[in-house]
């Protein structure tokens, strides 16, 4: 069993989504491990999205991301990140297939809602980072 890290951004946790967004996991058939309601620091923020530092939305999506509260998940299941990354949708709503959480809740890229591990390694960071 593989496990993923999830994380309901500002955007979704102030639009009251935290409840169906956990839902959608659940019904898919993973299992939940560890989730907690948090407030990021900056510092913490341009760590986890580090490798998107050269970026012109890198300043914008770090601001963003620390907004508000967000929501951190630890998720398990079989083929975690990819069955994770299947339901979250396209980064860009404008491009993410109904059914998809970004499909069906975001429709601009620079407040898209969720976040999801994208590989094995960037799961078991983010992990540490989020739940030491
Ligand atoms: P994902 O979140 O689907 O893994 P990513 O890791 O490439 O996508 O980018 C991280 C976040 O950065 C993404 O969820 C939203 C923001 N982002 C990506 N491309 C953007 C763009 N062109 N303009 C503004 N924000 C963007
Ligand atoms: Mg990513």
């Amino acid at each position: 069993m593989d496990r993923t890290f999830v994380m309901v951004k500002p955007d979704g946790y102030a639009r009251g989504l935290v409840g169906r967004i956990v839902a959608r996991f659940e019904e898919k058939g993973f299992k939940l491990v560890d989730a907690k309601v948090m407030q990021l620091s900056r510092e913490h923020a341009e760590h986890h999205y580090e490798h998107l530092r050269a970026k012109v939305f890198f300043d914008e999506l770090v601001d963003f991301i620390v907004s508000g509260p967000i929501f951190a998940m630890v998720w398990e299941g079989k083929d975690a990140i990819k069955n994770a990354r299947s339901l979250i949708g396209a980064t860009n709503p404008s491009d993410a297939l109904a059914g998809t959480i970004r499909g069906d809740f975001a429709i601009d890229v620079a407040s898209n809602i969720i976040h999801g591990s994208d590989s094995i390694e960037s799961a078991e960071r983010e992990i540490k980072l989020f739940f030491q």
